[in-house]
């Protein structure tokens, strides 16, 4: 039960500054002792190097490219070096682009040991655009199209394989704001997508069996969680907040049930931005979420 904590202080690949604050907010509301007193064996590595934020316009279709790239090379080294290790990477955002490094590194690991692969995408949007379809040129906005092979060559290839993921090893939970060509982009490559409305109608526990069908204790489950995912009332503290979100208590089923499922593998945590939040408490919403991903629990029944 080793977790190495990896700073990713950056907001290179957002629409807004201030997730490049994440790192230290998590720490200040506590993220290593939170994991230490769930028996885990907790290393902060610090905060990783990388350029600042130009604040520069799109240029080619993207925002700061060689920028992104910086931060996702450092960080896929970090997390490769943290899995040979044999330990449970926990990126810290940073922005959402960051998943391209900690999931590319990932992927090689898995591919390396033949070990099943599994990406559950918790966000209140797809991250999907290309390029040629992006409104806004921000690469927080395509990090599953980069991962499926369709992004610019220095980000689709931090790996030896690319594309690095197959369609079917991504699962989208919370989505609500979809831009019309990520739908189409969603659609064409079949990817399994937990919408809010579906959310709705199944319940969350529901759809998390769902979502947890193909996953067995021999897989590689990893979380990618945007903070944006829960419902701004609850979690203020993020640069791209859409209302109609999923409730605290939801969530919490949400991460209970991860943690009961027993294939948790690499998380990134990320979105989270101070510069918007209210005294911390996204910061320390996001820490109680961690307690609950690995194992803390309201049950006092048996599980069944
Ligand atoms: C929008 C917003 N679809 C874009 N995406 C966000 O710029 O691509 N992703 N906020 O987290
Ligand atoms: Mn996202
Ligand atoms: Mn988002
Ligand atoms: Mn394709």
């Amino acid at each position: 039960r080793g977790i190495t904590l990896i700073g990713a202080p950056t907001d290179v690949g957002a629409s807004v500054l201030g997730a490049s604050m994440g790192p230290e907010a998590l720490r200040i509301a506590g993220i290593a002792q939170a994991l230490r007193a769930r028996d885990m064996k907790v290393f902060d590595y610090g905060n990783l190097l990388g350029p600042g934020n130009p604040q520069a316009p799109a240029e080619g279709g993207f925002r700061h490219l060689d920028e992104v790239t910086a931060w996702n090379r450092a960080l896929f080294a970090a997390t490769l070096d943290t899995l040979s290790a044999g330990r449970l990477p926990l990126m810290m955002g940073g922005d959402h682009c960051l998943a391209i490094g900690s999931i590319s590194a990932v992927a090689q690991h898995c591919r390396a040991r033949q070990q099943r692969l599994k990406v559950l995408w918790f966000d209140a949007h797809a991250d999907s655009n290309t390029p040629a379809s992006s409104p806004s040129g921000n690469l927080h906005g395509m990090p599953v199209a980069c991962l499926l092979g369709h992004g610019p060559e220095q980000l689709t290839h931090l790996a030896d394989t690319s594309p690095v993921l197959a369609p079917r090893e991504v699962t989208m939970i919370g989505i609500r704001s979809v831009d019309p060509a990520e739908r189409q982009f969603v659609n064409e490559h079949g990817i399994d997508v937990y919408d809010m409305r579906t959310i709705d109608e199944m319940g969350m526990r529901a759809v998390m069996q769902s979502a947890l069908a193909d996953v067995d204790a021999g897989t590689h489950l990893h979380v990618s969680f945007d903070m944006d995912f829960l419902d701004p009332g609850v979690a203020p503290g993020v640069g791209t907040p859409v209302r109609g979100g999923p409730t605290y208590r939801e969530t919490q089923l949400c991460m209970e049930m991860l943690a009961d499922c027993g294939a948790l593998a690499s998380v990134d945590l990320v979105e989270l931005n101070p510069a918007l939040d209210i005294r911390n408490q996204t910061a320390e919403l996001a820490v109680e979420l961690l307690e609950s991903l690995f194992g803390k629990s309201t049950l006092m029944r048996e599980k069944r």
